[in-house]
């Protein structure tokens, strides 16, 4: 899909190949996409540019015959390549102002917030989308900067008006107590990627979310 103009943050997955328990990234993203997440971040740290480019061309099939928006990692290079939606940056891959020079408006862009100010400067830098990292501390990912917490969310809630996406230690259990503090959606690896049935997962995580969201 290229674009469309409102996209489903509620649920976010973010792939990762060594969490999966050995099946195919492509089958754990079906599998998501079946239980009902919005978007889909391939998240590689090992593979070749190479192999990145064909995953993600690979999962973008997939993905755009579902309407729903791939971003990839940290590599604006193998978005471009790839033709996926977006790409999603960390505080320490390419500058904002850089990717947007660089992919005009080909690319949504999303920026990792371990602060209020990284929030505020992504939202004045043109970003698409916040995500406040970490929420709670992960051993998914574990050199990140201190986990924020509910509060640090309310904080960033309070400065930003892009869609804000919490990611960090994320499950059905803390869902909604996210989505309550602040967060228009959750981003989840392990959650779903270790899942043995991440269809059923994600639709557990999602119902959490829209309870929420009545309360
Ligand atoms: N960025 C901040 S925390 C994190 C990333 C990619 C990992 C989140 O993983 P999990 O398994 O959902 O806690
Ligand atoms: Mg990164």
């Amino acid at each position: 899909m290229k674009k469309r103009k409102t996209i489903d943050y509620s649920l976010y997955f973010v792939t990762d190949r060594g969490l999966s328990g050995g099946r195919a990234t492509l089958d754990v993203v079906r599998a998501a996409v079946e239980g009902g997440v919005g978007c889909v971040q391939l998240r590689e740290k090992a593979c070749s540019t190479a192999e990145f480019i064909a995953q993600a061309a690979a999962i973008g099939g997939f993905l755009k015959s579902r309407g729903v928006p791939l971003f990839i990692n940290d590599r604006l290079d193998v978005a471009l390549a790839a033709g996926a939606d977006g790409v999603h940056l960390g505080q320490k891959d390419m500058p904002l102002a850089m990717a947007r020079a660089i992919a005009g408006r080909r690319l949504l862009i999303g920026v990792s917030a371990e602060s209020v100010q990284d929030a505020v400067a992504a939202e004045r830098g043109g970003a698409d989308y916040v995500s406040a990292s970490p929420i709670f501390a992960t051993p998914t990912k574990t050199d990140t900067a201190p986990a924020l917490g509910l509060e640090g969310l309310q904080a960033m809630r309070r400065r930003v008006n892009l869609p804000l996406i919490a990611i960090g230690g994320i499950h059905r259990g803390n869902a909604g107590e996210v989505i309550r503090g602040g967060a228009d959606g959750v981003a989840v690896v392990s959650a779903i990627a270790a899942a043995a049935e991440p269809a059923r997962a994600a639709q557990e995580i999602l119902r959490e979310i829209r309870n929420a969201r009545q309360a």
